[in-house]
């Protein structure tokens, strides 16, 4: 059939579809590069001093090294870790063998110094909700020096003094003299990857941890199991994942990956957030877990097909509890993500012994009562547990008694400036993800209109503010597997990631432009496949 059609004909016929769309996309557009007085720093720091003196880099006498009187020291495998990996970074495709002098010439710069200045550099800790990833950094003869009061300051320094190396035409690296201080805008700064409508190989998680620890980003928000598969491996109930994954054996989270994905993270200041979406977005759960699903009726007999997590059985609750104790075991983030989205009530309401139950408690025909009463319960596992808990709005909306350390996922679109508004009036935190939807995907440069969006455009006071500690960007997975996710990620992600970062008046889409095409060519090289903004080049294209 497509053989036989003329193919230029299909591609005219396209672009005479989407000819009234092309205007406002081509002015929007940014295609000529004016530079940037900030070279490649992405996200832009809050203070950036650059002077025109320069200092080479020479991969046989550059070291970086903890500075004396740093709290942290040889055995912080964080930092160890991280210098090796930024040195691979700056030099990565430098030529090796005797180019350069042994002796740091006069010119050059021979160290990065880095001193962790607070009593407890943090080390052999998890980063948290409250985590300082401050820095100072200072470019200068003879060495130059990070300062941060923990070691996540440190790495987000060392990620920014790498993005101050540049390449001459000859390869040789150099850096200017410069002063930067730097902390982010926003403590809550994630992703969102979703494990169920497609398994993502650990390898494709662990690259986007690295790209997130490139654009600063610091927390992976896991939606780890949903409708279609249940991937993450129980050690409590293993029929979950062994009747409800994609394949038991190799579309599987085992307890060793997930500590694997975890120690990654930890290593580059992400926490590792798991979300258990419950009641509704189920389905892969009930295929290992007799009696859990809502039995649905046509008329008054079972249907066969099942609904949300049944809410009116003690035994819903006694499984709920065991396996909310194990995540609690595994996972060592402060917060663990209970969904509570979307939920279809339909199936409730066919079911008999559900009406039963609701005109007993006097619930009526309030399904959102009875999915409050679920949730209600859930929150009071988890807090058992030791636990804070994130959930997505409708359980706000539907006026679930939230902890008061309970974090507001806001992701519907539509009313969104009176919903934070009044998240935050109720006194709760709350992180941003509705315009930030990367699984959608248009013609031209839609980071532009992630970037556009400022978090605190709601007329919340001083104290509301506040409680908007953040963000996420998220990428569903329905559309995307290992063989996507990545350039469909990034760099459209890096938008959310500077603004999320950045001072609230960096908003200059032009200067942006010209920092982000760069910054992006920079993941190419890391061997991060980051998709183009718009014609361009790097100087090394991905291999
Ligand atoms: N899966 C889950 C999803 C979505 C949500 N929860 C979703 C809904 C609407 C859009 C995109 C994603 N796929 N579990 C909502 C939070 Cl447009």
């Amino acid at each position: 059939m497509l053989a036989g059609l003329n193919f230029a004909t299909l591609l005219l016929s396209v672009a005479v579809c989407q000819g009234s769309r092309y205007k406002d996309i081509d002015s929007e557009t940014v295609s000529v590069d004016q530079g940037s007085t900030y070279g490649s720093l992405w996200p832009l720091p809050q203070q950036v001093s650059l002077s025109e003196v320069s200092f080479k880099l020479s991969s046989s006498s550059f070291r970086v090294v903890d500075a004396e009187g740093s709290s942290a020291g040889p055995s912080c495998n964080i930092l160890q870790n991280a210098y090796r990996r930024y040195y691979e970074y700056v030099f990565g495709n430098a030529r090796k063998t005797g180019h350069f002098k042994r002796k740091a010439a006069t010119s050059e710069l021979s160290e990065l110094q880095v001193s962790i200045t607070s009593g407890d550099s943090d080390c052999d800790g998890y980063p948290g909700a409250t985590s300082d990833e401050s820095y100072e950094l200072t470019v200068d003869q003879p060495y130059a020096i990070l300062k941060a009061p923990k070691v996540w300051g440190a790495l987000r320094g060392l990620e920014t003094f790498s993005q101050l190396v540049y390449e001459d035409e000859y390869g040789a690296k150099s850096i200017n003299s410069s002063k930067i201080v730097d902390f982010p805008r926003f403590q809550h700064r994630g992703i969102l990857l979703d494990t169920s409508r497609h398994f993502l190989p650990i390898k494709v998680i662990l690259a986007n941890l690295e790209a997130m620890s490139i654009n600063k980003f610091n927390v992976f928000h896991w939606h780890i199991v949903d409708d279609p598969s249940f991937p993450y491996l129980s050690r409590t109930f293993p029929q979950l994942s062994q009747m409800g994954a994609y394949h038991p054996y190799t579309h599987v989270y085992t307890p060793g990956d997930v500590k694997m994905i975890i120690e990654f993270a930890r290593l580059r200041g992400i926490r590792v957030v798991p979300e258990f979406d419950t009641p509704g977005h189920t389905q892969s759960w009930g295929k290992g877990q007799k009696d859990l699903l809502t039995p649905c009726y046509s008329g008054s007999t079972p249907s066969g097909t099942f609904g949300p997590v049944n809410p009116i059985l003690n035994t819903t609750y006694d499984f709920m509890n065991l396996l909310f104790k194990e995540i609690s075991e595994v996972f060592p983030d402060a917060y663990v993500h209970l969904g509570g989205d979307e939920v279809d009530f339909n199936c409730w309401k066919s079911n008999p012994d559900i009406q039963k139950w609701m005109d007993e408690h006097a619930l009526g025909k309030d399904y959102a009562k009875l999915e409050s009463f679920y949730i209600q319960k859930l929150l009071g596992i988890v807090a058992a547990t030791k636990k804070g808990s994130m959930i997505w709005q409708e359980v706000f909306d539907n006026g679930v008694k939230l902890p008061a350390d309970a974090v507001v996922n806001v992701w519907m679109g539509s009313g969104l400036q009176e919903e934070m508004f009044n998240v935050t009036a109720a006194g709760f935190t709350t992180i941003l993800s509705a315009p930030w939807y990367l699984d959608y995907i248009s013609y031209g440069q839609d980071w532009q209109r992630y970037y556009k969006v400022e978090p605190l455009d709601f007329k919340g006071s001083d104290a509301q503010n506040k409680l908007v500690i953040g963000g996420e960007a998220c990428l569903w997975g329905e559309f995307v597997d290992s063989t996507n996710l990545t350039p469909r990620l990034w760099p459209r992600a890096s938008a959310v990631g500077e603004r999320l970062w950045s001072a609230k008046d960096v908003t200059d889409v032009n200067d942006a432009y010209s920092r982000l095409a760069k910054h992006r060519c920079r993941m190419v090289e890391r061997g991060i496949p980051a998709e183009p903004l718009f014609t361009s080049f790097c100087r090394h294209e991905y291999k």
